[in-house]
């Protein structure tokens, strides 16, 4: 029966001997074995009670089993909800609770704080560990190696991806199966992965970088993965003779220059370095040029959206751009109040319409018909402008977001923790240049009159609720927010005030 995304991605590799993962201990599985253990779980899941459109959430390590999880819930028509690793119960309860997700997956150590919220909101819990053991491998071990799949088509979800708002609420962002699958074939095309790639896989598998670009582009051109559990630079350099290309986000690039024993020598045998999720420096580009004689390939993309644009394969890479519109990815620029179309080389909002954007936020119609037009333009949230070549060059946001090492944190999300302290009268919180995160967040506080809020107390409510990666690095004081005529806080001035505050 007839599953686009299971069938495309995963079922062409039936039978195959043929290695898929490579692990660091020099462990690896094949095509089949991968199969079999994706089987095994789906006949699992589906013995939990588990039927198609159902979600499951996901916070687990990554694993082989992990990604079997995922071509699992593929295979038995289940929506996969990844999860951040770094996430709090609170940030848990959210997800769990907003995607009415029918079952938890976790590590056994989150187990016990997790038990209780999926009970109170009518979901089941397995446990996953780095592993590969738990109460889902136990389960899944006495199954059969083969399950019949479910038939799904293009336009039913796969996924869900939790992005956060400027209003602080994370909104579940509904991935079909055409969206990833359409987007992974197009990659393998653009990018010329064949079944001879040995990609080398340091990213996350809860995000769309590590999962829907790098793991979906290997699984459709056939080739394998150097699986790694985290990016390591001393793994990272230990293997790299044996890959062929890399994905990463520009952390990655900028400690491998930093490190000596990375060379030329040492990448000789890569044929793509693809960099995305945050912007590149062009210093950061020409500098990785100049030690390895490779251009670094950028591209442009979203959790709504997948891949939007890349620099060419052949054809000049150029620095500090996202390159061109995917083939099917229609892009324009457009004014920020009225939303026409602005003259060629003008800066403004970039849209983007095509097979990759998104079906909407779920259960959230409002903030859906807010940024996703109804002739099926997504209004991106970037601001960018082409130049006369046609490259695409992203020149800022438009939104109030900063991007850590990758990772997106809302600002709201933040202010609303620290508003909430004692003695505190408001807060901003901004993204400032940060040596090896890129960007780095910073609390700017204003305390209520004659009071001297405890930061040490703020840094730990802030730390009982939200992820390691969205705390501030710093607070600081101040009497009061700079603003505009209008009474809105001015936080490119903060930003300005504080940008060299980490550099
Ligand atoms: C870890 N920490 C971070 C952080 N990652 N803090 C801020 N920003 C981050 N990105 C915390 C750690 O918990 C730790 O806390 C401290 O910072 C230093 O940790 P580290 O050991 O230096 O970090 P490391 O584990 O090496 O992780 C850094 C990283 C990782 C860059 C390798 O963050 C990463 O893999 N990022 C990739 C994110 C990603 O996949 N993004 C794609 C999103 S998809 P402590 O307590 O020890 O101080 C997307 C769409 C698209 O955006 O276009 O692709
Ligand atoms: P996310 O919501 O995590 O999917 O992050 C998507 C955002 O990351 C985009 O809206 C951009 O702001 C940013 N982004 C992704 N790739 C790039 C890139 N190559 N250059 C600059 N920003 C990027």
């Amino acid at each position: 029966m007839p599953n686009p995304l299971f069938d495309s991605l995963f079922g062409i590799h039936a039978g195959k001997s043929t290695t898929f993962l490579r692990l660091p201990d020099g462990h690896t599985l094949t095509h089949q074995d991968f199969l079999e253990t994706a089987a095994r779980t789906a006949n699992a899941l589906t013995r939990l009670g588990l039927t198609a459109g159902d979600r499951v959430a996901v916070q687990v390590q990554k694993s082989p089993e992990a990604l079997a999880l995922y071509a699992a819930c593929a295979q038995a028509g289940l929506v996969f909800l990844p999860l951040n690793t770094a996430y709090t119960v609170d940030e848990l309860t959210y997800f769990i609770d907003n995607s009415g997700a029918s079952l938890v997956v976790c590590d056994s150590r989150s187990e016990a704080d997790l038990k209780p919220v999926a009970a109170k909101l009518g979901a089941k819990l397995e446990t996953l560990n780095a592993d590969g053991s738990g109460s889902l491998s136990a389960n899944a071990s006495e199954m059969p190696s083969h399950f019949a799949t479910v038939e799904r088509s293009g336009d039913d979800l796969a996924a869900f991806l939790y992005t956060s708002g400027t209003t602080g609420r994370s909104k579940g962002a509904m991935l079909t199966q055409n969206n990833l699958l359409s987007n992974a074939q197009t990659l393998v095309g653009e990018w010329r992965f064949t079944s001879e790639d040995v990609l080398l896989h340091a990213l996350p598998i809860f995000h769309t970088h590590g999962l829907f670009v790098a793991t979906n582009v290997t699984l459709a051109a056939g080739g394998s993965m150097i699986f790694m559990p985290k990016f390591d630079l001393d793994e990272i350099i230990a293997h790299m003779p044996e890959a062929t290309s890399m994905m990463g986000v520009p952390t990655f690039y900028t400690r491998l220059l930093d490190d000596p024993r990375f060379t030329k020598d040492l990448t000789s045998h890569m044929r793509l370095f693809v960099s995305g999720s945050a912007p590149l420096l062009a210093e950061t580009h020409v500098q990785f040029e100049e030690r390895t004689g490779h251009r670094i390939l950028e591209r442009y993309g979203m959790t709504e959206t997948n891949m939007n644009t890349s620099n060419p394969y052949d054809g000049e890479r150029r620095a500090g751009t996202v390159g061109f519109p995917l083939p099917g990815v229609e892009l324009k620029i457009t004014d920020t109040e009225s939303g026409t179309s602005l003259p060629q080389g003008e800066v403004g909002q970039i849209e983007v319409r095509g097979p990759n954007v998104f079906k909407g936020y779920w259960q959230m119609p409002e903030k859906t018909a807010a940024e996703l037009r109804g002739d099926g333009f997504f209004i991106t949230g970037d601001l960018g402008r082409i130049d006369d070549d046609g490259y695409v060059h992203i020149v800022g946001r438009n939104k109030d977001l900063i991007i850590s090492g990758g990772y997106n944190i809302y600002p709201k999300e933040i202010e609303l923790v620290l508003d909430d302290q004692p003695g505190v009268m408001e807060s901003a919180v901004i993204g400032v240049p940060h040596p090896d995160f890129g960007e780095t967040v910073l609390g700017v506080i204003v305390p209520e009159k004659d009071t001297s809020p405890d930061l040490d107390a703020m840094h730990d409510a802030v730390k009982a609720s939200l992820a390691r990666f969205k705390h501030p690095r710093k607070l600081i004081l101040l009497d009061e927010l700079p603003r505009n005529t209008m009474g809105k806080v001015q936080k490119n001035v903060l930003r300005d005030a504080y940008k060299d505050m980490f550099a």
